[in-house]
């Protein structure tokens, strides 16, 4: 006989217990982008307590769209490799060129992730960060994406964090948080968001893993948030750089860390 109090109870017990523990972490990402997941994946196979923080139903931002909602993604060379990470098929299409299936290489990703042992919180979006001395990031400010989508004033909940990561994206939205709230300087040349900069795939795609730095003290900016953050081209669906950056990502968190 089924018992629908025994499935709300396991159901809500399950969740609060992993969300009382997310609220003290090694690593906090926003977003479940490419870039978020990869950063998340590789800090979690070390052993690294990591926890996502996606405002959307689903997770893989841009991703499962593929190319104008064509749900294909392409990948160079290096590319190619990270997806044989997480068990992503590609076809060579032309010499260099890669092709994936959207919802595989989202889906695999994100289950290597969480298989990994990382944490992700969809239908939670990061409204703030938590500063303290030296104006160190330290953690974030969340709420349920619900709340500011129905124009409820609830006030939000606080988790702690030793790095944060921003991968939110084209919005770069920590890193605008930072400006915008305190007057932040960012690491970049004018101390504020740069601002992304028209479609070039190639230069977008070259520059992305060096964007992906500490921008702020305690936060690292990671993903299409890297390149929209130190003014470089968007490179729309070519993937490879999303991944890269994640990665990326997370040896610099690690040496953070260490
Ligand atoms: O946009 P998104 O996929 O960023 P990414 O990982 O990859 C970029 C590519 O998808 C594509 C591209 C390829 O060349 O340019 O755009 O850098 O994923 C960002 C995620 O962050 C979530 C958002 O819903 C998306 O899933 N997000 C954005 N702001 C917040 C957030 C926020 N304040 N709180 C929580 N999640």
């Amino acid at each position: 006989m089924l018992d629908e109090i025994t499935i709300s109870r396991a159901i809500t017990e399950s969740f609060m217990k992993d969300f009382l523990e997310a609220l003290e972490a090694d690593v906090a990402i926003g977003g479940a982008g490419p870039a978020g997941m990869t950063a998340a994946y590789y800090l979690a196979k070390e052993g690294i307590k990591t926890v996502i923080f996606e405002r959307q139903l689903r997770v893989g931002g841009g991703m499962p769209g593929g190319g104008m909602m064509f749900n294909r993604i392409v990948v160079q060379e290096e590319g190619k490799k990270l997806l044989e990470e997480f068990n992503v098929r590609t076809k060579e299409y032309e010499t260099g060129y890669y092709i994936a299936d959207s919802l595989e290489a989202t889906s695999s990703i994100c289950s290597a992730t969480i298989k990994a042992g990382a944490r992700i919180f969809n239908l939670i979006s990061v409204e703030d960060v938590m500063i303290r001395e030296d104006d160190r990031v330290t953690g974030l400010v969340l709420s349920w994406s619900a709340t500011s989508l129905a124009r409820l004033h609830v006030d939000p909940l606080v988790m702690r964090a030793k790095i944060v990561i921003d991968a939110t994206g084209h919005a770069s939205e920590i890193c605008h948080i930072i400006v915008n709230k305190i007057g932040g300087e960012l690491r970049t040349k004018e101390g504020r968001v740069s601002g992304e900069k028209p479609m070039w795939a190639e230069i977008g795609e070259r520059e992305i893993v060096g964007n992906t730095k500490e921008v702020y003290p305690g936060l690292i900016v990671a993903g299409m948030a890297a390149n929209a953050v130190f003014g470089a081209p968007r490179m729309g669906p070519i993937f490879g750089g999303m991944l890269l950056s994640g990665k990326r990502a997370a040896e610099i968190t690690m040496k953070m860390l260490r």
